[in-house]
């Protein structure tokens, strides 16, 4: 099948998501185009069955916000006529789904039926998307795809309690590959970060708000002041100078590492003793998933989708959000012993095992069925 995804190529979690399935699509045979504004981070190699077309959007003085959504679902017309792809399939529906809907409307104008399948993420729904300015073009688009997933079961009942949706969404969890986790790293490196006794706590994410910086210094701040430790903070966004600033506030600036975005998340990983994830809210948590595989127990919020990936009292633990004095006993309950540490490791990658990509892309196929009966 020739399939466009369209996604954020940036580091976040449905860019990442979308790239991961393109390139198991691709060595599944699918012939795969990928139509965004840039290269996604995670696609390192471009081969027979992967292409990327580039979104250019000319700027013009006159308009003070350049027209995306025009220049994508363009190129989208283009894409599909000139590659002859079978079907759409958005990830994120702001404006990705809006911008689909135009190119089918356009397409069929020739006589080109093309089906669309929107794959919701968390905060297209959450946080931008049930805005009222964005809501009534929101529900049209999401009514308007052949097929709507979404990552969470949690994710789905947000969506049907904030919009008014007609059909159906399937619920497609976040997947792992588990084979890019099964190597080796000769000691993670790990000496290079801390001393032997030093236990490395770690946060990945995009900085943003709603992942709850402040929580996951001070939860750090509980953490070492019992037992030796070192925090690394990794990815970009709005509230990496705030978090700098606080662990400098709370005395704690040398045993704090931030990294900025990284391409090697899964050696950083290997090192790890313990993810943080706190967020106010959180549609699935794939920065959790992606630890989890790592052998890294969790300790998240108790919100969104995260309930349906880190199992309390299993692969980590979950408390209110916001609940720091919690959060910080439960990393400790599993730090301070090894013998528990060691349970938890173990247990964290079992249940990531769940999530194998190798369980979940077939039910991509399925549902692309689905979406040619549908169209
Ligand atoms: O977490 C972010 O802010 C990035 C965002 C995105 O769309 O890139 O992530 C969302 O989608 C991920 C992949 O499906 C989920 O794992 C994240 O939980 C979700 N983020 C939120 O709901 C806040």
């Amino acid at each position: 099948m020739k399939i466009a995804i369209v996604c954020y190529p940036t580091f976040g979690g449905s860019g990442v998501v979308a790239t991961e399935l393109g390139i198991a699509l691709a060595n599944r045979g699918h012939e795969i185009h990928f139509i965004t504004y840039k290269q996604p981070v995670r696609l390192a190699l471009l081969g027979e069955n992967i292409h990327f077309h580039e979104v250019f959007v000319p700027e013009y003085p006159l308009f003070h916000y350049q027209p995306y959504e025009l220049a994508l679902s363009s190129k989208l017309v283009d894409m599909v006529k000139l590659h002859k792809i079978d079907l759409l399939h958005v990830h994120y529906a702001i404006p990705h789904a809006y911008a689909g809907y135009m190119a089918k409307k356009m397409l069929a104008e020739e006589g080109i039926s093309i089906p669309m399948v929107t794959t919701l993420h968390g905060t297209d729904i959450t946080l931008v998307g049930s805005h009222p300015f964005y809501k009534p073009a929101v529900t049209f688009s999401i009514n308007q795809s052949d097929v709507v997933t979404s990552v969470s079961e949690s994710l789905k009942q947000d969506t049907l309690r904030l919009f008014n949706i007609k059909g159906e969404i399937d619920v497609i969890p976040n997947f792992i590959d588990a084979s890019k986790y099964d190597h080796d790293f000769t000691d993670c490196q790990r000496t290079m970060m801390a001393t032997q006794d030093e236990r490395i706590i770690t946060h990945i994410s995009n900085f943003r708000k709603v992942k709850r910086i402040d929580d996951v210094v001070k939860i750090f701040y509980e953490i070492q002041k019992e037992i030796p430790a070192k925090l690394m903070m990794v990815g970009e966004g709005p509230e990496k100078e705030h978090a700098e600033l606080l662990c400098e506030e709370l005395g704690i600036a040398n045993k704090a590492i931030f990294f900025g975005n990284s391409n090697e998340i899964d050696k950083i990983l290997c090192f790890s003793d313990l993810f943080l994830l706190p967020s106010e809210t959180e549609s699935f948590g794939l920065a959790a998933l992606e630890a989890m595989i790592s052998s890294v127990p969790v300790i998240s919020s108790n919100t969104g989708g995260i309930p349906e990936v880190n199992v309390h009292g299993v692969s980590g633990y979950l408390s209110d959000v916001g609940d720091i004095k919690d959060m910080s006993q439960n990393a400790l309950k599993i730090l301070k012993d090894k013998k528990e540490l060691k349970k938890f490791k173990v247990a964290a990658k079992k249940e990531a095992l769940k999530f194998d990509i190798n369980k979940i892309v077939p039910v991509y196929e399925f549902i692309y069925q689905k979406a040619f009966e549908m169209a």
